[in-house]
């Protein structure tokens, strides 16, 4: 499975951001020029505010009418990143559906903007799929994205408007369904937490031809179970007999010790009730019988003190032995690469550090740094999926000469030598117990690269 994002990151900012924008329907021409160029501009700098971003005020403020055009909205800018990924997309590839709550301060008024949090954020919510492959947790890029907003709760708010805010959990089936079918040559697996145990949610799968492992949040849902018997999930599970046991090792954690869990292995086929209260969705696509798995995974004789681990999935892929369960656990547990996308995000983007005076400005330019924590992602990930190609694939020649020059001791013969020297550059110290870099030291490697080479560059013009 050769990568596809390997060729992207080697891409220098400039190729990257044509490839990704260069596409983006705007209006007028020079609206994408200006889009990729600012594009490109982020990526070399990504935390930085926009006036950091740009050459200068003229400049800067280009940036920011563009974001004040009606035509340049956060879909317009990122949605042909998320076609040339389900374009991409090959074998059996996992969609992590995860929502992300932004918060911009009140103290900032921006305008547009709603509650997040308990209620005292201030921002929006991005709703995200990460597409990667199943196998290697290659990361693909974004399959499909939305941002939505909560209305703030008013007092006299009567039970209709009460419904309307509470039926923000409609954006998963939203998603799902811009998202789509699957082209003939992939298969998608949605791996979804437990806001997605939903019966709409099942339903917009199925719809879109789609698997899925998704998190059960009611074990007192009740189900049919083979026989045609109605009970809970959790009755469901217990009538069954073990199918296997594994051990897990577990690190230790600041509120308990490292520890070797045994973990017990159960499955059950189920067939999901249709509710008794219709919505106009379930009316619009008729009765359904959903049937599928669940998986429970429960650790026995947890050591007195701490909490015993217990995971509980559904799943539309049969479960007939040990290896088919530990399969689906394996693919949930890929979800950290959601979370991680959303640290990018936040952190590597510093897309709430935008002090822009709208939430229309604020969703546009969230459409460039969207697809710019992918980037960082994949960044942060290629070493780990790819750790053996060639460091000449992972990165242009000119840095991996630079980066040996600035470390004479290091041997970069592979992607994983490449990342490791380079964060080993941002402060890593590459002990064994370190484990491999995270992204902070790889970037902050990544950063210090680059003033080298831009020195380098100049060096070479001054001398002819
Ligand atoms: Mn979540």
């Amino acid at each position: 499975m050769d990568g596809v994002f390997v060729v992207t990151i080697a891409l220098e900012a400039n190729a990257w951001a044509r490839q990704q924008f260069g596409e983006c329907a705007l209006g007028d021409k020079r609206r994408t020029e200006r889009a990729v160029k600012y594009a490109a501009a982020v990526v070399d700098h990504p935390d930085g505010s926009t006036p950091d971003q740009t050459e200068d005020a003229a400049d800067c403020k280009a940036v920011y009418r563009l974001f004040d055009r009606e035509r340049v909205t956060f879909r317009a800018l990122a949605e042909p990143h998320w076609r040339a990924t389900r374009a991409q997309a090959e074998g059996l590839c996992l969609i992590l559906g995860d929502t992300m709550e932004t918060d911009f301060g009140n103290h900032r008024k921006a305008t547009g903007l709603g509650p997040t949090g308990h209620g005292s954020g201030y921002g929006f919510f991005l709703h995200s799929g990460l597409l990667v492959q199943a196998e290697t947790n290659e990361i693909v890029g974004m399959a499909g994205q939305e941002i939505f907003h909560r209305r703030p709760r008013v007092k006299s708010e009567n039970s209709y408007q009460r419904t309307q805010r509470r039926r923000e959990s409609e954006v998963w089936g939203r998603v799902i369904d811009a998202i789509g079918s699957a082209s003939a040559k992939a298969r998608y697996l949605h791996v979804l937490d437990r806001g997605a145990d939903n019966i709409e949610v099942f339903c917009h799968l199925r719809q879109q031809g789609c698997g899925w492992v998704v998190r059960v949040a009611q074990l007192t849902r009740i189900v049919e179970v083979g026989s045609g018997e109605q009970c809970s999930v959790r009755a469901a599970l217990k009538a069954q007999s073990v199918l296997g046991t594994y051990a897990l090792s577990l690190q230790a954690r600041s509120d308990q010790p490292a520890r070797e869990a045994t973990l017990e292995v159960r499955a059950v086929r189920v067939t999901m009730l249709t509710p008794e209260r219709m919505t106009s969705y379930l009316r619009s696509i008729g009765p359904q019988r959903i049937e599928q798995w669940i998986v429970e995974v429960r650790e026995v004789d947890a050591p007195p003190g701490v909490k015993p681990l217990h995971w509980v999935l559904y799943t539309s892929e049969p479960i007939l032995s040990l290896d088919d369960a530990r399969r689906i656990v394996g693919y949930y547990e890929s979800r950290w690469l959601i979370e991680e996308y959303h640290k990018c995000l936040k952190t590597g983007c510093r897309v709430e550090g935008r002090h822009y005076s709208t939430a229309r400005r604020l969703e546009a330019v969230t459409g460039i740094l969207a697809v710019v924590a992918v980037r960082l992602l994949q960044i942060k990930t290629v070493a780990r999926a790819n750790p053996d190609l060639p460091a000449d694939q992972v990165a242009p020649r000119a840095w991996i000469r630079m980066l040996g020059q600035v470390r004479p001791k290091a041997r970069i013969v592979t992607a994983r030598d490449f990342f490791r020297e380079l964060a080993k550059l941002g402060g890593f110290l590459g002990r064994k117990s370190d484990g491999e870099p995270g992204w902070i030291t790889l970037w902050r490697g990544h950063e210090k690269l680059k003033l080298l080479l831009r020195g380098a560059a100049a060096e070479r013009k001054r001398c002819g």
